[in-house]
């Protein structure tokens, strides 16, 4: 099968072009990884070029040793994913180490994997470990409201959840174990994305502050969906902070464990505080 007729590149394909729809990719802004499955691989297998040298990822990820991903290119911008996906785009093999990596397909006009491959190889080992197997997608955008708020919240995990959770009912149900937030940090190295897969042990979704944010998902609509829910959540809240400091009215802790007894979600106790 040719790489552009299989599905998993399409959703690839689809979901960074709904995340330029969005806003969430200025210029080339963002990026998007996929860990492809076995059977995936070998239904395109018969395209790579396997003849690029080994290069250093930049950290080491060994439980990733010899898995395929799917990834945005540095530099490109998801604006134009659609309209030419080999050249801005790229599928990687990962060596025996878990060290260096090549590319076997894609950017075609050169080019290397995105900037954040660090970030994103070493959430994937993390996710791929916590939730065994099932997590595939990382995504990296630049969404504006959650950018916004972290100049004027405390950069704390109960404080960011707290007050997304708060905005918009379904927001515990989506994301029942919160937001992660890292300070600020020079983005594209090793410390950024220790960082950032520490959080992923506990978190899908984790916030850089003053940059942007990064999910993780089982596939492309529920990655897609939690950075949506956590964006908008966040357009919300900087909608009631711009009317007025204070709430007159708002979901309670005891509201949030009663909701949670209901649908079947565990919420920490260290976001239910009293105010
Ligand atoms: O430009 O978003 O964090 C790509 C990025 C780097
Ligand atoms: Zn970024």
């Amino acid at each position: 099968m040719k790489v552009l007729d299989a599905s998993f590149v399409q959703g690839f394909i689809r979901m960074g072009y709904d995340g330029f729809l969005q806003n969430y990719h200025e210029r080339n802004g963002g990026n998007l990884s996929y860990r492809i499955k076995q059977e995936e691989v070998e239904s395109v297998r018969e395209n790579f070029t396997p003849d690029k040298p080994w290069q250093p990822i930049g950290t080491e990820v060994p439980q990733l040793a010899g898995e395929y991903f799917m990834v945005t290119g540095s530099g490109k911008y998801f604006r134009n994913l659609p309209l030419d996906p080999e050249a801005n785009t790229a599928i990687i093999e990962v060596d025996e180490k878990g060290e260096n990596y090549r590319i076997v397909w894609g950017l075609c006009n050169g080019g290397r994997p995105t900037s954040e491959l660090p970030s994103h190889l070493m959430n994937h080992e993390v996710k791929k470990r916590v939730s065994n197997g099932r997590h595939r997608v990382i995504y990296h955008a630049h969404p504006t409201n959650v950018i916004a708020l972290t100049f004027v919240l405390p950069l704390t995990d109960e404080v960011f959840t707290r007050e997304l959770w708060e905005m918009a009912t379904e927001c515990p149900v989506v994301f029942p174990d919160g937001v992660g937030v890292v300070p600020w940090m020079v983005p594209g190295g090793r410390e950024i994305a220790v960082a950032t897969s520490r959080l992923m042990e506990q978190y899908d979704v984790a916030i850089w502050a003053h940059h942007g944010m990064f999910c993780s998902g089982e596939d492309f609509d529920l990655t897609f969906g939690l950075m949506h829910t956590v964006e908008k959540a966040a357009e919300i809240l900087v909608k009631v902070l711009s009317i007025r400091p204070d709430k007159l009215q708002t979901i309670t802790p005891q509201n949030f464990r009663d909701l949670a007894k209901d649908f079947k979600v565990t919420l920490p106790e260290k976001f239910l505080y009293e105010k």
